[in-house]
């Protein structure tokens, strides 16, 4: 027997906007769940409204591909006026998707990252080589500088560009405009539209912004195609070269903007937020730290990981794991339903119904985790077979997860790793965890006092690259 899906209070033509925190819509969504259950509707402005869904056993339908998919509303839609046709704004059904999906999947496959190890290093030196110069009474900024190495490591890894953002105090001006945009694009999804009109001097900047982030990449873009191929590896060489296999053809100029837009907003705020959780929940278990230490002083042997180390430090990836699983940073994602269905035996959904899934609920969903759900125990993860696949999503589902997560968690254990090994760390004073919403998460004010334990700064040889990566290319070449 059919039942309707529980719906949130309203409040006239504001729908259940006056339920949600602006600055954090998602916790505000998660808060809900816990009031009305694994499945509700969510009334926004002017009749239009979306199924939230924060159970496994919800969470098991939803990955059929059959009968729903992505869905590109609310923010997404908004985030399309710069990151276009790109991978992560897409419609399934737009040709480009399928395009850069097939041209792109190889240059982030597990082996490719033999090929940004070295870049990766790279950057991860320039933040341990700063944390082991500061000056006793100085403290980091953990999301500040997690944000610097991984813009830097996917504009290198990415493009061949350094953004050298660890040479500056500000944010670099490209990454001043994307947030201020993105700010703006999750910002937009709670006003009405009258009330966005009047905003005649934020829709005047968000404007600027994104001319100004258009115009740094068509740059970039143009500058190689004048110097034509050199041999670089990267994903612009790639995104220039390569066809698709199935057509033959190539990304236009137009789709490699977007495209190089939306890596450098998915692969940085996404990843620099799980490095500063995974640090702020080292730091709050002082066992885990330990045994990760452990881990990471028997496995990397000179002052930077090899590929292969990186690998081997398994129980630091479990940390990061964990740590996506209480803190998931790109918290949501959206899913239309293709045709009527029925879901969860009993509610009815029409077609083109808009959903959304709340990670940080489901990823707590104690049949899934057993009632210790809001602990930090990366030993959750240890088995691979025991790891509740339907309530753990921190990359998307099916086909339209995550193509960075290898790049993420290798660049992430890489750091990580590195961190471990060369500092001691501490909060700077008293810290209780605030989370910070853009339309990812990150711990917000997070401070730390890192004091370096090998007695040495770590550095790069003359051939500039890092000692333990060259030593590893020499054993490999014979
Ligand atoms: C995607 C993604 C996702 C899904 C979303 C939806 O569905 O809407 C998710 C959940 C994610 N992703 C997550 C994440 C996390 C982290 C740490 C990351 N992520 C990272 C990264 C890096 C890079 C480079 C990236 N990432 C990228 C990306 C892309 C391009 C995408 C889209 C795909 C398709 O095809 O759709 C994603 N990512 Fe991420």
């Amino acid at each position: 027997k059919n039942t309707s899906i529980p719906q949130t209070k309203t409040f006239g033509p504001l729908g259940s906007i006056p339920l949600l925190d602006r600055d954090t819509p998602t916790l505000s969504l998660s808060e809900l769940a816990r009031e009305y259950g694994p499945i509700y509707r969510f009334q926004h402005m002017g009749g239009h409204s979306i199924i939230i869904v924060t159970g496994q056993e919800l969470m098991k339908e939803l990955e059929d591909e059959q009968r729903f998919d992505k869905s590109i509303d609310g923010s997404l839609q908004r985030v399309r006026d710069f990151a276009g046709d790109g991978l992560f704004t897409s419609r399934t059904d737009e040709p480009n998707w399928r395009k850069a999906h097939s041209i792109l999947m190889p240059a982030f496959s597990q082996q490719a990252m033999k090929g940004y190890h070295d870049m990766m290093s790279d950057i991860a030196l320039q933040l341990v080589q700063k944390w082991a110069r500061l000056n006793p009474d100085e403290a980091i900024n953990v999301p500040e500088d997690m944000t610097r190495l991984t813009l830097d490591t996917i504009g290198l890894c990415g493009f061949n560009y350094r953004f050298n953002s660890f040479y500056r105090e500000e944010a670099n001006p490209f990454i001043q405009s994307m947030v201020r945009a993105l700010d703006e694009a999750m910002h937009a999804t709670t006003r009405s539209p009258l009330q966005s009109k009047l905003m005649v001097a934020k829709r005047k900047q968000y404007k600027e912004d994104i001319e100004s982030m258009f115009s740094l990449v068509d740059k970039i873009i143009a500058d190689r195609q004048q110097q034509g191929d050199q041999g670089e590896t990267d994903l612009l060489a790639r995104m220039l070269g390569a066809a698709d296999p199935e057509t033959g053809e190539t990304l236009d100029n137009e789709n490699i903007r977007y495209q190089m837009i939306t890596f450098l907003i998915a692969g940085h705020e996404t990843t620099s937020g799980l490095l500063s959780f995974a640090t702020y929940f080292l730091l709050k278990n002082s066992a885990v730290l330990e045994k990760a230490r452990a881990e990471a002083e028997r496995v990397i042997n000179g002052d930077v990981p090899t590929y292969q180390e990186v690998l081997q430090l398994s129980y630091v990836r479990m940390v990061l794991n964990e740590s996506l699983r209480l803190w998931p940073t790109a918290p949501a994602f959206g899913l239309y339903a293709k045709e009527d269905t029925i879901i969860g035996g009993q509610y009815p959904l029409a077609k083109g119904d808009e959903i959304r899934v709340i990670l940080p609920e489901l990823h707590r969903d104690k049949e899934a985790w057993g009632d210790d759900v809001d602990e930090f125990k990366p030993e959750r993860f240890a088995d691979p077979s025991k790891i509740p696949a339907h309530a753990y999503k921190p990359f998307g589902n099916g086909q339209r997860a995550c193509i960075g997560m290898q790049f993420a968690l290798h660049e992430a254990v890489l750091v990580m790793g590195m961190i471990l090994k060369h500092f001691d760390l501490s909060f700077n004073g008293e810290y209780e965890l605030k989370i910070k919403q853009t339309l990812t998460l990150k711990p917000d004010q997070f401070t730390i006092r890192p004091k370096l334990r090998t007695g040495h700064v770590p550095a790069i040889t003359g051939n500039g690259q890092p000692a333990a990566a060259t030593a590893e290319a020499g054993k490999e070449q014979g």
